[in-house]
């Protein structure tokens, strides 16, 4: 039987994964899309072949040819689509940050808890890329020794009209949060930032530095450089007792020309990623409603928000910032 999947947002990402179910997913079919723009979700649904387009995501989530929801909408979005999908009892893949607030994103946790059954799955894609993954089994193999070190960079190309600097920490280097916990499977403790003098006519603060420590004591940077201009590049070197790991960079070509060698950065994270949403995609279809499924669940997006908070109120204080975290419900042990 094909899955229904039902995409609410129709903008950038809600177009791509819109593209990533009608053609290259097993077992799934994209059966309606919506938007509050409904103009937007016609378009998506028409481009990729949805049955139907809506402009209400509450109603996308209740309709019967709608199995499982993959919601793309705008951030501040998420937690009550995620809500509804609980009720409705329906798996929910929601893309990152599950709720922008962690307080918001703790309450999805409960309620799911409660139900007794993971619903959710945030899309933290990294723990899907074929470079990571292998960075991680890497680690766990042993032979470089216990990881002391991570060194990340995060380079978009410019930020979008509606960014704000906390958006820095909250919507970009919250990826670097999951993946971090995700490669040396421990949390962070606590978090400092760092201002830069910043790029010249961009926003404030741009680009600027993190510094993580985990539970064990590692220590991780991360540059986040929103208005990096000359590509999408993502980095990270772990630093380990008998030797060090840098993350491959799938090559988007090669090309020799002109006495010179040059290697083409995607323009954003679709093209780096796109293996990792794909295979983010079709694992979370083949594990519907299964409590052990692949890929970051609620309590992962709970953490991941505590953390981006303990980030943005270190940019504000310029001190280094715990992290505190609520107890963590037996569903997720
Ligand atoms: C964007 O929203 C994403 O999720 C990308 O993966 C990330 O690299 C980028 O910084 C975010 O703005």
């Amino acid at each position: 039987m094909s899955v229904g999947i039902g995409v609410i947002g129709a903008g950038v990402m809600g177009a791509d994964h819109a593209r990533i179910i009608s053609s290259q997913i097993q077992g799934a079919h994209f059966a309606a899309v919506s938007d509050a723009d409904e103009g937007r979700a016609k378009a998506v649904a028409e481009k990729h072949g949805a049955e139907r387009h809506l402009a209400d995501g509450a109603a996308l989530i209740a309709s019967d040819d709608v199995d499982a929801v993959l919601i793309a909408s705008p951030d501040e979005t998420h937690a009550a689509f995620v809500l509804a999908c609980l009720g409705a009892g329906k798996p929910v893949l929601c893309e990152k940050p599950l709720a922008p607030t962690a307080a918001e994103a703790l309450t999805l946790v409960e309620a799911e808890a409660v139900s007794g059954k993971q619903l959710i799955r945030v899309g933290f894609m990294r723990r899907f890329d074929p470079p990571y993954a292998a960075m991680r089994e890497t680690l766990r193999g042993g032979s470089l020794g216990r990881a002391l070190m991570v060194h990340s960079a995060h380079r978009n190309v410019s930020a979008p009209d509606w960014f704000k600097p906390e958006n820095s920490i909250s919507n970009s280097a919250v990826h670097e949060f999951d993946i971090l916990r995700w490669l040396l499977d421990e949390e962070i403790v606590a978090v400092e930032a760092f201002t830069s003098k910043g790029k010249r006519g961009v926003m404030p603060n741009d680009p600027l530095m993190l510094v993580c420590e985990t539970a064990s004591g590692v220590l991780a940077d991360v540059e986040v450089f929103i208005n990096a201009a000359y590509g999408y590049d993502v980095r990270a070197e772990l630093v380990c007792e008998e030797g060090t790991m840098e993350l491959a960079r799938p090559l988007a070509g090669d090309i020799r020309l002109k006495g010179q060698q040059a290697l083409p950065f995607p323009p954003d994270w679709r093209g780096r990623f796109a293996d990792a949403y794909r295979l983010e995609v079709q694992s979370w279809v083949d594990a519907l409603g299964s409590n052990d499924a692949p890929g970051a669940s609620a309590w992962d997006g709970y953490v991941a928000s505590a953390v981006a908070e303990a980030g943005v109120k270190s940019l504000r204080s310029g001190e280094r910032e715990e992290v505190k975290l609520a107890q963590k419900p037996g569903l997720y042990s």
